[in-house]
């Protein structure tokens, strides 16, 4: 660590022991969305709800599954051709690897002080095998954008949040990710950390034995896990990402909430909720991947500044009603690969 970061660190510290932040035990509720709150008025919602109309499917059913189960999953949203030209940019940063400075993270024991990893810098052979996330990929594919900000899936988040839909974040996995169950929010935190949702899209129909995502039905409401500093894990916290597994997989068995693994097909998308608790199962079949896209949302209100620049006006990219932020950090990426350029 640098002198000048060595120097922050101890300021943080004196300052955080002098003026400890109050424990949060829950989201404040005055920061919920609408849906989160008590009765929302579905019904009325959707009335008054422009594209309610032009969805293919029932906008109003499948908020009611939501605020009950924590998740929806629309079956067949996504075209073929989409998702192609997505899987051909993920195949050629691969194939051209040194070429690229963006990210990876790689949860391999070998790679435990630096998880994050610059593309050019890993071998091929680690790359294309498992435990590997291809980070913010959409920053340079714009079939990663289109995906993102598909209009089945904004319309769906724009509902939810009743405000414009802002992208976070994306991960590409080639494989399973085998983590431990958790919920998204104390980890993916936006500058309003209620306003949060992600969506699983599957890129190939999803195989038994691949390292399915399972989830707990309904888990998105039971009592937020204590970090030993509150409800988010950061430098502070006194529990581990196992303790959270534990907690979680403990309660949601306790409330005897159903534990199920997402089998679903190319072209097929589950969103969920911040606080649904989900994970990977373990590979059982080496040979099979499980290819999918997940992406991170927040609105407008909720995150409006780019996480790796909280002072300067983000670049915006609009789609669908939504917004992309470009990545500050990687100016010289941003859409250069363009196969989704006349593909929907
Ligand atoms: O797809 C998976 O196996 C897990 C993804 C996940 O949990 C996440 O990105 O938050």
């Amino acid at each position: 660590m640098s002198i000048v970061k060595q120097s922050v660190a101890k300021v943080r510290q004196v300052y955080n022991k002098l003026f400890p932040a109050p424990v949060l035990r829950d989201f404040p509720a005055k920061d919920l969305p609408w849906i989160d709150g008590k009765n929302p008025d579905i019904e009325g919602f959707v009335k008054q709800f422009p594209k309610a109309a032009h969805l293919p499917y029932d906008l109003a059913e499948k908020l009611h599954f939501w605020k009950k189960n924590g998740f929806v999953i629309f079956e067949q949203i996504i075209s073929d051709d989409l998702i192609d030209a997505y899987l051909a940019d993920v195949q050629e940063l691969i194939d051209r690897h040194q070429e690229y400075d963006i990210n990876i993270r790689i949860d391999r024991p070998e790679y435990r002080q630096h998880p994050v990893m610059k593309v050019r810098d890993v071998p091929r052979e680690i790359i294309e095998g498992q435990y590997i996330k291809i980070m913010d990929f959409h920053n340079a594919s714009v079939a990663g954008k289109k995906l993102m900000l598909h209009p089945a899936i904004v319309a769906f988040l724009e509902a939810i949040f009743n405000q414009k839909v802002v992208a976070m974040q994306s991960l590409t996995f080639l494989y399973g990710s085998q983590q431990e169950t958790h919920q998204d929010f104390p980890y993916v935190v936006p500058q309003v950390p209620s306003h949060l949702a992600a969506a699983w899209i599957a890129l190939e129909d999803v195989q038994a034995g691949s390292g399915e995502l399972h989830y707990y039905v309904g888990s998105h409401t039971i009592p937020k896990f204590n970090w030993g500093n509150g409800i988010f894990f950061n430098g502070e916290s006194t529990k581990n990402p196992t303790d959270f597994g534990h907690y979680l997989s403990r309660e949601c068995e306790r409330l005897g909430l159903e534990k199920k693994t997402l089998l679903i097909k190319k072209g097929d998308v589950l969103i969920w909720h911040a606080a649904l608790a989900h994970g990977g199962e373990p590979i059982r079949d080496e040979r099979l991947t499980r290819k999918s896209y997940v992406c991170h949302y927040s609105s407008a209100l909720g995150y409006f500044r780019h996480r790796h620049d909280l002072v300067n006006e983000p670049v915006r990219y609009e789609m669908n009603g939504a917004d992309v932020f470009a990545d500050p950090k990687l100016t010289q990426y941003e859409n250069i690969f363009k196969r989704g350029d006349h593909v929907s």
